[in-house]
């Protein structure tokens, strides 16, 4: 059976590249397994019934997901990603749909540990109310003619953590 998957996040904050860097993996096999959906949702936060419709309208259309992968980036956690939460959960009925939150740029891990962000911050998202499946930290940066390409072991380990969620 073919799943949805909702990629869902704020302008910019790399959800094309995500679902072209996944796509383009040798393990990915999923051509017939995965459809992807991508959500831009600028919202403002006093903005919430017209948001909601709008976000309602594109699953209508689009499909009802089976699983979303919520795009942030790593940094400070900030009001736009609560407000989409919020926003989100007016449509997918929480604990029925998994939800992973994937945490973008971490190649500014100074470990080199993809996830340690998310770790490190695990109880600051659960505060504010951001209580997900699961917390994966990704980082799809590339390099330049000038230094090549240090981030490509990184965008590797990305796409395999990404495909890992996929089934769940
Ligand atoms: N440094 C860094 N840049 C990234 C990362 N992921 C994506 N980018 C860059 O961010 C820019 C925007 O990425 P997109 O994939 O187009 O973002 P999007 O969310 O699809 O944007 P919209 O479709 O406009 O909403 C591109 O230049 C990407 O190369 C990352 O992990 N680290
Ligand atoms: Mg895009």
């Amino acid at each position: 059976m073919v799943r949805n998957v909702l990629v869902f996040g704020v302008s910019g904050i790399g959800k094309t590249t995500l679902i072209r860097e996944v796509m383009s993996d040798p393990d990915y096999g999923g051509d017939n397994k995965y459809i992807f959906h991508e959500y831009t949702s600028d919202i403002e936060c006093d903005g919430k019934p017209k948001n909601t419709k709008q976000l309602k309208d594109f699953i209508k259309q689009s499909c009802t997901p089976d699983i979303v992968l919520f795009v942030v980036e790593r940094g400070r956690i900030l009001r736009h990603d609560i407000a989409n939460w919020n926003l989100l959960h007016t449509v997918i009925e929480k604990h029925k749909t998994p939800v992973i939150v994937i945490v973008n740029h971490c190649e500014q891990n100074s470990d080199g540990n993809l996830d340690s962000w998310c770790i490190d911050n695990t109880p600051t998202y659960h505060k504010s109310g951001i209580v997900p499946t699961k917390f994966v930290g990704i980082s799809f940066c590339y390099g330049n003619k000038f230094i090549g390409d240090p981030y490509s072991e990184l965008r590797c380990a990305s796409r395999k953590a990404l495909l890992s969620c996929l089934s769940l």
